[in-house]
């Protein structure tokens, strides 16, 4: 289907990025990574017939078509998706769900409304804790559980973007057309494709994908009682070279690139020695809140041999990136450095 992506599995059509093209700060449409829990509509729908609705607890529930959202003011902002499940394949201890390496993330530019401007509209109750969206493809298995989520409401009326460009497209139809939600700087699943429904909800929606899955939580714990999934964890990646490659002795670069979720990657550190000391990266590219930054070191190799090299991210708080993941049930939120090394040849 996409020879351009590793894919896990068709139907739903599950697909990684290759870490060939992890290397710049935008990851082009045709080569982004897709996730889907259910059936990615087959045609783009006619934009004369599509409609946005929101309400739920609201005194104007409000109708909106695809020409008003244009008319009003629009937002261009870069933002890096992650999949919540990227690199579970990496873990030591085998966890649920689709074998993401790295390449369940990329960073585009998403230009759009922002959704509070929508909300405001609506004349919201004071109650109201929860926004939930709905979109419009068709779930998958027996069960026919539609892909229903919702997010706090400081989140929804701070940083979460309703889009309808992807790096200066129109949202292509696999990721969402002709809009989806994105709530920055946090995991994919709160990010729902073909949206046709906002309702604004006194408590967090129940479902499936809510209560059972998008969890933190151990064997034997019940989901329920596990820590929803939200902002994206600080991480560091290396995309170049891959894990495979022989060099001769001399200069290698190594490329990578780090993430925050809401917060600022402040440095990459980068340790040849298994941790023993570290070096710091240096960055390349633009910086811009809630995207990642892509870095390099050069790796001066005189002896020829088996290297290891680690990547370490700190963000601005000074918080830095677990040497190890904490293991959960779908292996959420690995940013362990040790799992992301990688290692080379030299002859
Ligand atoms: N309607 C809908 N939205 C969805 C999903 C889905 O299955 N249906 N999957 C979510 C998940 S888990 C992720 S990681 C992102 C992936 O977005 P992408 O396919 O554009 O990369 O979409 C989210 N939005
Ligand atoms: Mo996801």
């Amino acid at each position: 289907m996409s020879e351009s992506k590793r894919v896990m599995s068709e139907k739903p059509l599950n697909a990684e990025t290759p870490k060939r093209y992890l290397t710049s700060w935008i990851t082009a449409n045709k080569v982004f990574f897709d996730r889907n829990q259910g059936e990615i509509p087959d045609k783009e729908i006619d934009l004369s017939e599509w409609r946005l609705s929101i309400g739920g607890n609201v005194q104007t529930p409000l109708i909106y078509d695809y020409e008003t959202l244009l008319r009003m003011p629009k937002a261009i902002v870069a933002n890096t998706l992650e999949c919540s499940g990227n690199s579970r394949s990496l873990l030591a201890q085998k966890a649920s769900g689709n074998p993401w390496t790295v390449g369940g993330v990329g960073n585009a530019v998403w230009g759009g409304v922002w959704l509070k401007d929508l909300l405001e509209k609506t004349e919201i109750k004071a109650d109201t804790h929860h926004v939930a969206f709905e979109g419009f493809d068709k779930p998958l298995g027996k069960a026919q559980i539609k892909f229903v989520r919702s997010i706090p409401m400081a989140k929804a009326l701070s940083t979460t973007l309703l889009a309808y460009e992807m790096n200066g497209e129109p949202l292509p139809l696999r990721h969402g057309f002709p809009l989806r939600a994105l709530a920055l700087g946090w995991t994919g699943a709160n990010c729902v494709k073909w949206l046709s429904t906002i309702t604004l909800m006194r408590e967090p929606y129940q479902g499936f994908f809510m209560d059972n899955v998008y969890r933190i939580f151990a064997k034997g714990q019940d989901p329920k009682t596990g820590v929803p999934v939200t902002e994206i964890s600080l991480k560091s990646i290396i995309t170049q070279p891959e894990g495979d490659a022989v060099f001769p002795v001399g200069d290698i670069t190594i490329l990578g690139a780090a993430y925050a979720g809401e917060s600022t990657v402040a440095k990459v550190d980068i340790s040849t020695d298994n941790g023993a000391t570290w070096q710091t990266a240096t960055f390349l590219g633009p910086d811009e809140p809630f995207a990642w930054r892509q870095w390099q070191y050069v790796f001066s190799v005189s002896q020829p041999g088996s290297y290891t090299v680690l990547s370490r991210a700190t963000d601005t708080n000074g918080k830095e990136q677990p040497m190890q993941a904490t293991w959960n049930t779908h292996g959420y939120g690995n940013n362990g450095v040790t799992e992301h090394g990688i290692s080379f040849q030299v002859r």
